[in-house]
């Protein structure tokens, strides 16, 4: 690869403090309309929030494997205060990003040591088995709405979907910094309500009633709060959408857009059309709670002996519908922009275009399509008649194929490429398989038969988290090492790259495909010993301490992701504006870092798709988008 400096770099620089005004601290930093600074807020920020959701799961997976026994506070509080301070050494304690990561990661030290103690939470030092729901529906709501959506989204859309397509910035500057504003807000709200009386939500991050409708204050946190989250993500996805269609650079035609651009464009009509009823549903739920309607509650509803008396001529079963509505939708919310980074990296080190750009392009938006017509395959149980369950098996089966075309397209792309296996490389390849074994093990859920056997079972925990963590959570670790040098100028640190790629790995592995085996011998998810009281489980319960030591080795190979990154940004080997010799604008047009605003020292003019990578006859192996 080649290291030597482009000519214009330099000229770039010059032209870039002339063109500087002086902004202060705040409107700079703070309540910044620059998409590349919204974009790293969002990035922090969500990160942050991962990391908590993933301190939760760490702790109820000790519940799991260890149930009642006392929960050891000092192993869980001491790393992470560590971090922060080894964070905020990094950074030479002065004021910088890096100092006030390592503040944060001190408070959430603090906040873990708060969720890890209490007599409510844990009496005697063991988990209480409501707190265990608590933990549950904050894990999994926290990892969605607030950790990778905002991540693939809200950090990597922001900030490189306007490079991509070679624009100033977003349509909608203001409208851009407000979403991030309200994105910040509903999630302190989350935190907030594990401070209320009775603690946060516990009715699971799907929220069914009437269980939610009875349960404890936390669940009207949740709900202000998810209506904060939805706002947010709406006036995010109108954005992307008129930013898309509207400001792509001169040549720049829709064939020729990345498909990182097409899976931000897809994800945001998902965004802008799915979540608006559950906006709408949430609020009637947080009128049945606060004002005595009963949108969801049935009549007669009788709760621990009394007739609750609001309850009358509401139907839960509508909830669960105006819920998976959006929730299915949300799935591929979770997993286009995770395809969409995997794409831009396979091609670029492959040094090959993309194997059938084209079907990936139409499967996008076919799933995209589909996603609003299958999310009653998460009803089978509920009860809906054989006619309603044909359909939606049918659609179920059909939505399979655009996922399997991408999927198959990204393998064939490999063949007979010469592959770069740098760490962002290793964690896009083993995005394939992680999220073939979670699409693979979808099926059998989709077919009313066998889910049967399978639903609410870990079975179900092991197959969505194979799609979201070692499929989306890496996609998201490849697209940070991949767009690194972008963003600082500097290349993050291969080797603590590659322990954190194979350490993750393995243990990701061992964490979740045991699961896969729990549940088919038909144990539950959602129980708090782990399934200790049921017999059945009597053969596979031991996998639990397995899982639980898995995930706890894997968070120590975080530790090499946080260090790597606050030491490369200080440390990192200077690189070049393109790095990886890519093709794309972002790469090719703008400076690492790119300029504060404007983004361009000239508005680039697009001539090539965006993969054309070994083009024969040409004198590089790449040729990017705007070389004439
Ligand atoms: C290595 C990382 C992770 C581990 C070890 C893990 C582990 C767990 C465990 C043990 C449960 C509870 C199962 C139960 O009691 O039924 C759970 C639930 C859940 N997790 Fe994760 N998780 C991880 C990452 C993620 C990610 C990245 C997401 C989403 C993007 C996610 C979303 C969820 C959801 C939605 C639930 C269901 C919560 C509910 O039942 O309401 N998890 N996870
Ligand atoms: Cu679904």
């Amino acid at each position: 690869m080649s290291t030597s400096s482009h000519s214009h770099t330099a000229d770039a620089h010059i032209h870039h403090d002339a063109h500087h005004h002086e902004q202060g601290f705040w409107s700079k930093y703070v309540f910044s309309t620059d998409h590349k600074v919204i974009g790293i807020q969002y990035g922090v920020t969500s990160l942050l929030f991962l990391f908590l959701g993933f301190t939760l799961m760490m702790i109820m997976r000790w519940q799991l494997a260890y149930p009642g026994e006392p929960f050891p506070v000092i192993r869980f509080v001491l790393p992470i205060g560590i971090i922060g301070l080894l964070t905020m050494f990094v950074s030479g304690f002065k004021p910088s990003l890096g100092t006030t990561v390592g503040v944060l990661f001190m408070a959430m030290a603090a906040l873990v040591w708060y969720l890890a103690t209490g007599e409510e939470r844990m009496p005697m030092g063991i988990m209480a088995p409501e707190y265990y729901n608590s933990l549950g529906a904050m894990h999994g709501t926290i990892m969605i709405f607030l950790g990778v959506v905002p991540l693939g989204v809200g950090a990597f859309g922001n900030y490189v979907m306007p490079l991509q397509i070679g624009a100033p910035d977003m349509a909608f500057p203001k409208l851009n910094m407000m979403s991030y504003w309200i994105y910040l807000v509903g999630g302190i709200i989350m935190v907030i309500s594990f401070f209320v009386p009775g603690g946060a939500a516990n009715s699971g991050w799907t929220s069914y009633p009437p269980l939610s409708e009875i349960a404890t204050t936390g669940q009207t946190w949740w709900l202000v709060g998810m209506v904060f989250l939805i706002t947010s993500s709406l006036l995010g996805s109108v954005n992307f959408i008129v930013t898309i269609l509207q400001l792509r650079a001169k040549g720049l035609s829709f064939m020729k857009l990345p498909f990182f651009v097409w899976a931000q464009l897809v994800t945001s009509f998902l965004l802008l059309l799915a979540f608006p009823p559950l906006e709408a549903a949430g609020i009637l739920q947080l009128l049945d709670r606060v004002a005595g309607t009963s949108f969801f509650l049935p009549s007669g509803l009788v709760i621990s002996g009394e007739k609750l008396m609001n309850a009358g001529g509401g139907t839960p079963i509508l909830w669960q519908h105006l819920f998976w509505f959006l929730a299915h939708p949300e799935v591929y919310v979770l997993i286009l922009p995770a395809m969409g980074i995997i794409s831009e990296i396979i091609a670029n080190n492959t040094r090959k275009p993309l194997w059938g750009y084209k079907y990936i392009v139409y499967s996008a938006l076919f799933i995209g399509f589909m996603s609003f017509i299958v999310w009653a395959h998460h009803m089978y149980i509920t009860g809906m008649g054989t006619t309603i369950s044909a359909f939606f098996q049918t659609t179920t089966m059909i939505i399979s194929v655009p996922s399997i075309v991408i999927l198959t397209s990204l393998a064939i792309s490999l063949y007979g490429g010469s592959i770069r296996y740098n760490t962002a490389m290793l964690f896009a390849l083993a995005f394939i398989p992680m999220f073939g074994i979670g699409g693979l093990t979808g099926l059998p859920l989709g077919l009313a038969t066998s889910d049967l056997h399978l639903h609410d079972t870990y079975y179900v925990i092991g197959h969505f988290h194979y799609v979201v963590a070692p499929g989306t959570i890496f996609a998201l670790f490849a697209g940070i090492y991949w767009w690194f040098p972008k963003l600082t100028g500097r290349t993050m640190n291969e080797t603590l790259g590659k322990i954190h790629f194979w350490g993750s790995f393995v243990c990701m592995n061992f964490i979740f495909f045991p699961m896969l085996i729990q549940g088919m011998a038909g144990l539950s998810r959602r129980l708090y010993d782990g399934g200790e009281q049921y017999s059945h489980s009597a053969n596979v319960i031991y996998l639990n301490e397995v899982m639980s030591i898995a995930a706890w080795v894997m968070a120590i190979f975080q530790i090499f992701f946080i260090v790597n990154v606050f030491l490369s940004m200080k440390k990192g080997k200077k690189t070049t504006d393109n790095h990886w010799e890519a093709t794309t604008l972002e790469w090719s047009a703008t400076t690492a870092p790119p300029l504060a605003h404007g983004n361009f020292v000239t508005l680039p003019t697009v001539y090539h798709g965006p993969y054309e990578y070994s083009v024969p006859g040409a004198k590089k192996d790449f040729t990017p988008q705007n070389e004439k």
